[in-house]
């Protein structure tokens, strides 16, 4: 992409409404613009980290054996009575009334939906364990939708089902889940800590909530400061082994962490004092396991090997899309913008030609930006009629990690410069090799 010919509608003032970081950065970098009270546009370089949060989502359900679905963001009033919930879920559910006069809602969460696919089209054993996930958009009636993405009332999230035999078939599902979102949230460039937490409206005994530890986090959070030690890194994970996926999951969860909701005070005493950590985190997914809950309320159940019918059991697992490009954010930036992890960046490199119309600048500029083309790179060329300072503001503050700097006097001499956006470093180095540096960059993620 070409900066002239893109669409970066960057704010020089810093938006008053704006009270953290991640919110002030993505409104100045031309991210999103706000609609109304917590629901967005999404411009050209926000949609484009959304688009690469979803591949890495979607890449991952995928080597968990989940199948992605789409279910509609408007649902019948009716079904939600089957279960329940549609009396009880209170004003955070948006409803609508259609011509007909038929009650109709904006799904704020979609159990019921996915719940009555399964009863639609499953009727035995034979054909579970079965796991279905959505990308779609939420709506959530938020009485103080606030910090932009972070807690919208319109909001992008994950959302996945599992239906199987057993409670510990669905453990399984349960524990397997926890492992995807650890390698999910890791290839973002995020440390995300699974924690005890509270089920709220989804209901259920069993769930961990995900935790970005920020200051500017809406929740409060009690660990063992060992637990940030831990890493998944590369292993190889076999999804259908449950050994393996328990033992991930018992890695990751027996050290205390809980969240404010199940804090409790005597069992973290018990953590040596000088690893207790009370912080503020961002939570940017949350797993279920609720058994029959609707199952049985919908009549969701399947034949056994020995012919009896039985409700299926089931859990739902979530990730916060479009929180979570808040959250990197605020887990990643510094006073001059935003610093993306390679593994989200909405250009691989940026391409600032300093002397634009001088033509050994523009054609070391023109050849450095095919050569990424050509390795299936994503380069951002800065070709405007700009002073060096106002390009190195706009880089610096999207925030693309790796800035290639081409000038009249480096490339007399062969050079261009090659500088990382999270330590400030410069190199000088022939063109060839700045390219040949990046794309070894890229080539693992
Ligand atoms: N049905 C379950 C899992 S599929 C569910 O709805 N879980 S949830 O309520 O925990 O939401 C999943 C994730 O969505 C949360 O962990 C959070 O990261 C994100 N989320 C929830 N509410 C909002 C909101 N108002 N704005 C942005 N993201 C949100």
């Amino acid at each position: 992409m070409r900066l002239s010919r893109y669409f970066l509608p960057v704010l020089k003032e810093t938006p008053a409404e704006a009270q953290i970081a991640s919110h002030r950065l993505m409104l100045r970098a031309g991210m999103i613009k706000q609609q109304q009270a917590g629901i967005y546009s999404w411009l050209p370089m926000g949609f484009k980290v959304l688009r690469r949060i979803e591949q890495i989502v979607h890449e991952e359900q995928a080597r968990a054996g989940h199948l992605a679905i789409q279910m509609p963001t408007l649902q019948s009033a009716d079904l939600w009575r089957e279960s329940g919930r549609y009396d009880g879920y209170g004003e955070e559910m948006l409803r609508i009334t259609d011509r007909q006069g038929r009650d109709m809602l904006y799904s704020p969460t979609a159990e019921e939906m996915v719940t009555d696919i399964f009863r639609a089209h499953v009727s035995s054993y034979k054909q579970l364990p079965l796991t279905l996930y959505q990308i779609q958009w939420k709506f959530r009636d938020e009485i103080r939708p606030r910090f932009g993405v972070m807690r919208g009332r319109e909001f992008l999230m994950k959302d996945g089902y599992n239906f199987d035999l057993s409670k510990e078939d669905a453990l399984h599902a349960y524990n397997r889940h926890l492992v995807s979102y650890l390698r999910t949230y890791e290839r973002m460039g995020l440390q995300a800590i699974p924690m005890r937490a509270d089920s709220g409206p989804i209901g259920g005994d069993y769930t961990h909530e995900f935790l970005v530890l920020a200051e500017t986090g809406e929740s409060e959070v009690f660990y063992d400061s060992e637990i940030t030690d831990l890493t998944f890194g590369d292993r190889e994970i076999d999804y259908d082994d449950v050994a393996q996926c328990q033992s991930v999951l018992e890695e990751f969860t027996s050290r205390y962490a809980r969240t404010d909701e199940t804090h409790d005070e005597a069992a973290f005493n018990e953590v040596p004092e000088e690893r207790r950590r009370v912080a503020r985190g961002i939570e940017v997914g949350q797993i279920f396991y609720f058994g029959t809950q609707y199952s049985e309320a919908l009549g969701a159940s399947v034949q056994t090997p020995d012919g009896s019918k039985v409700p299926v059991h089931m859990g739902s697992h979530g990730i916060g899309v479009s929180r979570l490009v808040g959250a990197l954010i605020e887990a990643n930036h510094d006073e001059k913008g935003i610093i993306w992890p390679e593994g989200v960046t909405p250009f691989h490199v940026g391409i600032v030609n300093l002397k634009q119309g001088d033509v050994s600048c523009d054609s070391a500029c023109e050849a450095i930006y095919r050569a990424f083309l050509d390795h299936g790179l994503d380069p951002l060329y800065d070709d405007r009629e700009e002073r060096a300072g106002a390009k190195f503001a706009t880089m610096d503050l999207i925030g693309l990690p790796w800035r290639i700097t081409v000038g009249p006097r480096g490339i007399a001499a062969n050079k261009v410069e090659l500088t990382c956006r999270r330590t400030g470093e410069s190199e000088e180095m022939p063109a060839e090799e700045a390219v040949e540096k990046i794309v070894g960059i890229y080539e693992g993620l």
